[in-house]
């Protein structure tokens, strides 16, 4: 049985040809960035997949038909969409089947990815353990995907308003390769570098390409997390976001909010306190990460040509 993917001109003619693909997700389009910029940093992102000779394949669902590379207008209109469901795993066969339209999340970008054959996805940060999981237990859908669906995902390592250390146990735990990229410390989203010792170290594409094949090789289910650390110039030091995240959680608290409008509150919220500055690092990561994945993606057509 065929799930109704339906891929845009441009991914189809890639794939024809064997080309590097890269998928992008849509959520951090909906509701992880405020209107224009989204849209801009959406483009941008592609843009950065093109200009690496690879080829970018955003995600997303619109009336019930699942996207593998998306058009511009298709982009815009989900870009201004006032609002759009956030889908991860669970939601999005049914938002498929009663022909609904939604973004989807680190798990359901992996889950199509891996439908269509694409073996790379460049996003910000993945979801993860929330601070306060202990009462709750509030853990990303996306934590159990990377460890059952083969795709690499290149992040600036979890948002750093989750609980790094309890995310990286679990992701331990379920046996999820956590490579940073290029230092010894894992990132923390908005700072390159964090008081957590990566698990995983490699330095170049082709050694990170190399992983996933052996990984599939091997038969072992689930994906890598390639932790690549936002670049210098763009960072704000974790000791200037400690405070901010401290009050967007209190604030978050205040208003009850919960389940899957945690993390884009969250976000909206650091956005305001740090008076935009979140969202500019935020856009230089994503684009930073997008570069690597077409670099990676070129490396696994590399290997297996
Ligand atoms: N990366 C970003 N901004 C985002 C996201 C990723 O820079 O908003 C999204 C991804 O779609 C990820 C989601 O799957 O945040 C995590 O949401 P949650 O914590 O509810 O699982």
């Amino acid at each position: 049985m065929t799930p109704p993917l339906s891929l845009s001109p441009e991914v189809a003619t890639a794939r024809d040809e064997g080309r590097a693909i890269v998928a992008l997700e849509s959520t951090i389009i909906t509701h992880g960035m405020p209107f224009p910029r989204n849209v801009e940093t959406a483009r941008a992102a592609e843009d950065a997949i093109r200009d690496r000779g690879a080829t970018p394949a955003t995600i997303a669902v619109v009336e019930g038909t699942l996207h593998i590379g998306m058009t511009g207008d298709q982009l815009d209109r989900l870009a201004a969409a006032g609002s759009v469901a956030k889908l991860s795993r669970a939601d999005l066969p049914v938002c498929i089947a009663t022909g609904g339209t939604g973004a989807t999340t680190v798990a359901a970008t992996m889950i199509a990815a891996r439908l269509a054959g694409i073996e790379v996805f460049a996003t910000g940060g993945i979801g993860g353990v929330h601070r306060g999981a202990e009462r709750s237990f509030d853990i990303s859908a996306d934590l159990n995907e990377l460890a059952q669906t083969a795709v690499t995902v290149v992040a600036s390592g979890a948002k750093a308003i989750l609980d790094l250390p309890k995310t990286w146990e679990v992701l331990e735990t379920l046996g999820v390769p956590v490579i940073a990229y290029g230092q010894d410390s894992l990132p923390a989203f908005w700072s390159a570098a964090s008081p957590y010792p990566a698990p995983l170290r490699l330095d170049s594409p082709e050694d990170i390409a190399s992983a996933h094949v052996t990984r599939g090789k091997m038969g072992l289910p689930g994906g890598q997390l390639v932790a690549n650390p936002i670049p210098p110039e763009a960072e704000i030091p974790a000791a200037d976001l400690a405070p901010i995240i401290e009050q967007a959680l209190a604030d978050a608290e205040t208003r009850g909010i919960s389940a899957k409008s945690v993390t884009p509150f969250l976000l909206a919220r650091i956005f305001e306190l740090t008076e935009g500055r979140s969202l500019e690092a935020n856009i230089a990561l994503v684009l930073n990460n997008a570069a690597l994945a077409a670099a990676i993606a070129h490396e696994i057509g590399a290997i297996r040509t």
